[in-house]
């Protein structure tokens, strides 16, 4: 029985099975009600009694050792009809019924970037963790600014001087001190305030800035450029309408309004009756920001404006909630230009 027992052992290590039905083939052969083992167990009885413990010890090895080896070759079986149904079939076509479509605050942010480039400014872009130099003291914020408090804006735990930006001004104030004039670039980005969202608010959301700095730049230079803007991103017969405004880094400051573009200023819902709706900020660089970056203020001038993408986008489009924007429903998304 011992040598049975040994040329059985080494005989499970090389079992194959292709199939199921191989599988079960080998199964009834050495474990079945009238397999070998079992044979072996039934001769069991004539073993002398002196060898029973060695020999017991020894089928209830080769036992478990083919239900080992049986085992492994059920685990590979499956894998290989796992893996074979899930084999794509290469050959046919792809399918293109399912594209996905340009988010709309990138459809506006990149028509703002044309309108922009095909009158000279270049495109520049910088970090959103900023230190408070570039976020506020380089822009003449004072140091009792609310927007320097925890409730506006999100500072890095344990360190005051670090913050998300509120504004890609930033990126403006980094532009200045590497580079000479004449400057002429637009700063798109995301931007971060500590407000509640609502309809009308988020702490995330993003702007374009613009920035043009030169011997005599002057506010009639600044009025042109945003007029022309005006017409080219809603329609040729846009109005514009400037109003007194103040920012720390801009003097003078002002607001600009344009013809409403749903009513055509007649007065609607959209513009509250006014014809009018307010679309971004502007002014001439305060000469104590070009002199922080380095800019003798005596020779240049210049001017800035800054306004949300998400404004302009809902003006455009007739969103009237924010939060469509960031909540990725493609039911809203995929009514925009597709890709
Ligand atoms: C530098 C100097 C001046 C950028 C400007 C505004 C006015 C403005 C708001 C519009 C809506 C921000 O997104 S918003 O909340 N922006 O009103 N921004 S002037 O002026 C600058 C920027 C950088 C160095």
């Amino acid at each position: 029985m011992r040598e049975k027992i040994e040329a059985l052992l080494a005989q499970a290590q090389g079992l194959k099975a292709d199939t199921e039905a191989e599988l079960e083939a080998l199964k009834v052969k050495y474990l079945g009600r009238k397999g070998i083992v079992q044979e072996l167990f039934q001769d069991f009885k004539n073993v002398p009694a002196e060898e029973k413990r060695e020999m017991g010890q020894k089928l209830n090895e080769l036992k478990d050792a083919i239900q080992l080896e049986l085992n492994r070759l059920k685990e590979q079986l499956e894998g290989k009809t796992s893996q074979s149904c899930t084999t794509n079939d290469l050959t046919l076509p792809v399918d293109f019924s399912d594209l996905g479509a340009r988010h709309p605050l990138s459809i506006v942010r990149n028509q703002i970037c044309t309108i922009f480039g095909n009158i000279g400014y270049t495109v520049a872009e910088g970090p959103e963790i900023e230190d408070d130099w570039h976020i506020f003291t380089a822009l003449n914020f004072p140091l009792e600014h609310p927007a320097r408090d925890m409730q506006d804006t999100f500072f890095i735990e344990k360190d005051p001087d670090i913050a998300l930006r509120t504004h890609t001004s930033s990126v403006q104030i980094r532009t200045m001190e590497r580079n000479k004039p004449p400057i002429r670039s637009i700063f798109p980005g995301r931007v971060y305030r500590n407000e509640a969202i609502s309809a009308r608010a988020h702490c995330l959301f993003h702007q374009v800035e613009g920035l043009y700095i030169d011997e005599n730049v002057s506010f009639a230079d600044l009025k042109q450029t945003l007029y022309y803007f005006a017409k080219e991103m809603f329609s040729s017969d846009t109005k514009i309408r400037l109003r007194p405004s103040y920012f720390p880094f801009t003097e003078p400051s002002a607001e600009m309004d344009i013809s409403c573009n749903i009513c055509g200023g007649k007065g609607c819902n959209i513009c509250k009756g006014s014809g009018w709706v307010e679309i971004l900020g502007c002014g001439m660089v305060d000469p104590n920001v070009l002199e922080n970056c380095g800019i003798d203020s005596k020779k240049y001038t210049g001017f800035a404006f800054g306004m949300g993408v998400e404004r302009i986008t809902m003006l455009k489009y007739q969103v009237n909630d924010l939060r469509l924007f960031f909540e990725n429903d493609l039911r809203f998304l995929k009514q925009f230009e597709t890709v």
